[in-house]
């Protein structure tokens, strides 16, 4: 059978779509043409449930040494004791251990949606919110970082079974130490969702929250640069309990095809390249963070420890956060609306834009590069610009850095 044409077709013009355009989304990246191949492989095929060498199906020995290879790589590089790579996404990793050391009704202290916590974080639309009792804390209103009183605050009124540390939105490091210290104070699990930081965590160029949490679960997808989904990683104490909540808890089969991309992602950053990409992550976002700064933007922090920028747009230039993202989508840079925390626009225009630097460094740039980008951005958000000019600026630079050249669908 031949690709469908339209397939086909939306494939190329996709391709086409990300040479061409400056990737700002702080959870993208650009994987390794090794993990598609992996991703798109074989393994599609294969039934596996269970884990290696205890499966439900035969014929699962090749399948088998390979998740065993990417538990023992993933093992290694975050210096966890146990690891399960079978979840389909981050949020079926939070699911699982949410079901690993919570019961229905249980409670949660976690970070809210609107000071940068994410969906399954107990937002009420989500199963989480439905299925936890959860209690929110958020980030300082002068200083926009963690405010660790009302964290300690919160969970001695509160008495949570599980606190949560974690952020899709927060751009300086997280002090996993000093939520371990209030978990032990009131008795609660500590869970981390380290799905943004965990590329920059395997490098070492963020704490290690396996060496203080019970349990931390991550996207393979962000800064990690692996296949689309999601691992759990805990203390060998609850590798029973967690498994068990993954399969036959929360999922089926596995994604053996996935999880062949997610090791072969693994293996890519255990080596010294992925260090210095981690380090030159976090650079190309302090450079870039330094040009809106220096243009009188209002950054959340007033600056970033990892990869992301949270940064307001409607008192400088009087738009919203919906308009930025489409004004700077038409010259070829894509973000996205970030509700900012004590935002007083809805989520759906919204005060602020996040971006991130995750994918450009992905593909070459350095911090000359990023400093252009934030003085195109100030450029066209100011409106004073032809925004072709723009665009053309845009294009020449994506031009200097092609991806998948050896790619045509
Ligand atoms: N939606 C992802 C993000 O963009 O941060 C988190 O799951």
């Amino acid at each position: 059978m031949k690709l469908n044409e339209i397939i086909k077709q939306s494939l190329n013009d996709e391709l086409n779509r990300q040479q061409n355009h400056i990737e700002l989304i702080a959870s993208e990246n650009y994987v390794s043409e090794a993990v598609l191949i992996a991703n798109g492989s074989i393994f599609t095929n294969k039934y596996a449930e269970g884990y290696p060498n205890r499966r439900y199906y035969g014929g699962c020995k090749f399948v088998d040494q390979v998740e065993t290879l990417g538990i023992e790589t993933a093992k290694k590089l975050f210096e966890a004791e146990h690891v399960n790579i079978q979840p389909h996404s981050g949020s079926q990793a939070n699911a699982a251990a949410y079901k690993a050391f919570l019961k229905p009704n249980d409670k949660v202290l976690a970070m809210d949606l609107k000071a940068g916590g994410h969906l399954t974080h107990g937002f009420e639309l989500n199963f989480s919110g439905e299925i936890y009792n959860f209690e929110f804390y958020g980030v300082n209103k002068d200083t926009y970082y963690i405010d660790f009183e009302e964290v300690r605050k919160k969970a001695l009124e509160f008495k949570p079974n599980l606190i949560l540390a974690g952020a899709s939105a927060y751009s300086r490091e997280i002090d996993f130490v000093k939520f371990r210290k209030i978990a032990d104070e009131v008795g609660a699990y500590l869970m981390v969702d380290m799905a943004h930081i965990a590329g920059l965590v395997a490098a070492k160029a963020h704490p290690n929250p396996c060496l203080v949490a019970d349990v931390v679960t991550t996207t393979t997808h962000k800064t990690l640069r692996g296949a689309r989904g999601g691992m759990i990683l805990c203390k060998a104490k609850y590798a029973k309990k967690v498994d068990s909540a993954v399969f036959p808890g929360t999922q089926g089969g596995p994604l053996e095809h996935l999880i062949a991309g997610k090791t072969q992602a693994l293996i890519e950053a255990s080596d010294q390249s992925f260090v210095d990409y981690a380090n030159q992550v976090i650079k190309n976002a302090k450079a870039l963070c330094e040009v809106l700064i220096e243009n009188d933007i209002f950054v959340l922090t007033n600056g970033t420890d990892n990869h992301l920028i949270n940064f307001e747009v409607k008192s400088k230039f009087n738009i919203t956060g919906k308009q930025a993202e489409a004004i700077l989508e038409s010259i070829g840079i894509v973000c996205n609306k970030e509700l900012l925390p004590f935002d007083t626009e809805s989520s759906v225009n919204t005060s602020g834009l996040r971006v991130g630097s995750a994918a450009m460094t992905t593909r070459g740039f350095k911090e000359n590069e990023f400093k252009e980008v934030g003085r195109i951005i100030v450029d066209a958000l100011n409106q004073n610009k032809d925004l072709e000019v723009l665009k053309n600026e845009v294009k020449n630079l994506c031009d200097k850095f092609p991806i998948y050249e050896n790619i045509k669908y």
